[in-house]
């Protein structure tokens, strides 16, 4: 494969609902060959199968971001990319400090911290070599200002941020960008029902009275538009929230 062919394999982390899937459609939609993974495969075939269907290409790879020898046998399939999107992640309980669970909050550091560690070192080299690449960072508008009871989730996401922000600063020279995402409340079907374990009542109060939350596909269109950019151009970080949300905890509710 030529470099420039390899430079539109995307590989999505999470794709198997939410950002993660409404960006794989996005970019397979924009002429890329999208990997997608997660760790549902029924999940992401099915999404591989549907974007196969509408005439573009997908895969599908059953993997858990926070196993580093599966992701080092993943990424060995791998010569060249053009693109990784580290979508994968996400909250779990919304506690105060005084109450939260420490298991909590070590599976937020694996998934979101960890995760996008450990497929970022594994698949750089292949980055670079396409002399072409783009790393992309789904953090959160929790990665930049904490609110009260989001004190686990909001550790893991600055360090998501200090993540980007750090491999930005070491990579300059290579030909490989570094984007960071930042949405701020995006109603998807599962991520405010994972934070608070299933408890469908709790979940919807996140989005109670607001207009118009955004959507996975909103985002998915934002990232889209960043990794379409002229490869000399790095949007290095974009906050996106709904017009309704002024701040993570100014939130436009009508009741
Ligand atoms: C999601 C935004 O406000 O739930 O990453 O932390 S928030």
């Amino acid at each position: 494969m030529t470099p420039a062919a390899a430079s539109r394999i995307a590989v999505v982390t999470g794709a198997s609902s939410g950002i993660g899937a409404a960006t794989a459609r996005r970019l397979a939609a924009a002429g890329y060959r999208v990997v997608l993974t997660a760790r549902r495969k029924d999940r992401i075939e099915a999404l591989a199968e549907e974007i196969n269907q509408a005439g573009h290409s997908a895969t599908a790879y059953a993997l858990d971001v926070t196993d580093r020898a599966a992701v080092d046998e993943f990424a060995s399939a791998f010569r060249m990319i053009g693109v990784l999107i580290n979508n994968a992640g996400g909250a779990l309980g919304a506690d105060p400090v005084a109450t939260g669970d420490p298991a909590d909050w070590r599976q937020m550091y694996e998934t979101n911290v960890i995760g996008t560690l450990n497929l970022t070192q594994a698949l750089l080299p292949a980055l670079s070599a396409s002399g072409d690449g783009t790393v992309v960072v789904v953090s959160s508008t929790a990665g930049h200002a904490t609110y009260e009871g989001g004190a686990g989730y909001v550790a893991a996401k600055h360090g998501v941020h200090v993540l980007a922000e750090t491999l930005r600063l070491e990579i300059v020279g290579q030909p490989v960008r570094v984007i960071e995402i930042a949405p701020g409340m995006v109603k998807t079907d599962e991520f405010a029902l994972t934070r608070f374990d299933g408890d469908q009542e709790k979940a919807e109060k996140v989005y109670e009275g607001v207009a118009e939350p955004l959507t996975a596909d909103d985002v998915a269109d934002t990232i889209t538009w960043t990794v379409t950019r002229p490869s000399h151009v790095n949007i290095d970080l974009l906050v996106v929230r709904p017009r309704a949300q002024a701040s993570n905890t100014k939130v436009h509710r009508e009741l």
